[in-house]
């Protein structure tokens, strides 16, 4: 398959409700949308990057810059045959993950299409509704915090996770607790602690949370090794798995006992995947995490959270807890038994809405 075309997009989409987390508030999604033409196809794909450098040191535009001086080109006109093919164009460029996922999940798009078969099946996934939860930001208030996690409790999310910093995190938990003794509940600190903090995670112990995700800084594996001996509650890593070798020396150091997986983070749908292998051989549970997608890298998400050891509820919610409208149709939804349908349409399985991506553009530029 020889790809023809590929159209980039910056996108800027209102949420419904501000998203805040222990390194900023988000009021706005910033998005980049890769939208790819081969042998008279059409495959998207989603950059993650958001517009400031908090969470990653990628955001949206050094997203632009990455993708449309090198992977873009290194692509363009020439003939692709399985989605390995892509990333082995891009070992030139050196991380910038986000950037490079984008324009992978596009190819594995067209390619799924290609071979009219849905990406779930293509990637190797087992199930047709993955298990899901809610993230909940910083609020306000504790009573605010409260009132948020009924309603969704009320909407039928049946995993919630809290995100903590400093002086929002043991009254926080305990609250929760106090209200909903048998929630499945979780935090995610999005490394705002220290090892000296060691002694409010073992305060968090008696709540029995499933999870304390990524506690400690954004690259680091070896201090969460020390921490994880002291605590019973696993500890998840996020911002520092970013390939399958981050992924195995965080199993050769016990530093946690879960890992969430992110497409964008880990630099694609391949990644993300061999991630998922080594994890289910040393039976180390993982699930999807989120970064406020739309419908497009939704789908790429529910079809990666479909392969078999993605055992625990993903981050990943009906379109409408981010976005009055999204840019798929039709848009995901929660069914009552708190999982999301993994779309079996040929590729993503998912109709982009063209025209709602060209109002949501600040930037767009078509290459080829
Ligand atoms: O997509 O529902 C979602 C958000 C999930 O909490 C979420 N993501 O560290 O896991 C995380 C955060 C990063 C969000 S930064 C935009
Ligand atoms: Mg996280």
């Amino acid at each position: 398959m020889k790809i023809e075309r590929v159209e980039l997009d910056h996108l800027s989409l209102p949420l419904v409700a501000p998203f805040e987390t222990s390194f900023g508030v988000e009021t706005n999604r910033h998005c980049l949308i890769v939208v790819l033409r081969a042998d008279g196809l059409t495959g998207y794909g989603e950059c993650v990057a958001s517009r400031e450098p908090g969470y990653s040191y990628e955001t949206a535009s050094t997203a632009w810059h990455i993708l449309s001086e090198f992977l873009i080109p290194s692509v363009l006109g020439r003939e692709l045959t399985v989605p390995a093919d892509v990333v082995t164009r891009f070992t030139s460029v050196r991380g910038h993950n986000m950037a490079k996922a984008a324009l992978e999940m596009a190819v594995w798009d067209v390619m799924a299409q290609a071979q009219n078969m849905s990406l779930a099946r293509l990637l190797g996934g087992v199930r047709d509704r993955v298990s899901v939860g809610v993230s909940v930001g910083i609020h306000p208030t504790l009573r605010a915090l409260l009132d948020r996690i009924e309603r969704y409790l009320a909407e039928g999310y049946q995993r919630i996770k809290v995100k903590i910093k400093p002086g929002w995190d043991l009254e926080v938990v305990r609250q929760i607790r106090a209200r909903w003794p048998h929630l499945r509940l979780q935090v995610d600190a999005n490394s705002a602690y220290t090892l000296a903090d060691q002694p409010l995670f073992e305060a968090l112990d008696e709540f029995k949370l499933l999870m304390i995700e990524q506690p400690l800084g954004y690259d680091d594996i070896y201090e969460h090794s020390l921490l994880q001996p002291h605590l019973d509650t696993p500890i998840c890593l996020d911002e520092s798995i970013h390939s399958a070798a981050h992924a195995r020396a965080a199993l050769g150091l016990k530093a946690c006992r879960v890992i969430n997986i992110k497409v964008g983070r880990v630099g694609g749908l391949l990644e993300a995947k061999r991630i998922h292998d080594l994890c289910y051989k040393h039976n180390l549970p993982v699930w999807c995490g989120g970064m406020l997608e739309t419908g497009i890298g939704r789908a790429a998400n529910v079809a990666i959270a479909s392969l078999p050891g993605f055992t625990l509820p993903g981050d990943l919610s009906a379109s409408a807890r981010y976005y009055a409208q999204d840019l798929v149709e039709p848009p995901f939804t929660l069914n009552e038994d708190s999982t999301i349908s993994v779309p079996t349409g040929p590729g993503l399985g998912v109709q982009v809405m063209e025209n709602r991506l060209k109002a949501a553009a600040l930037r767009r530029e078509t290459f080829g």
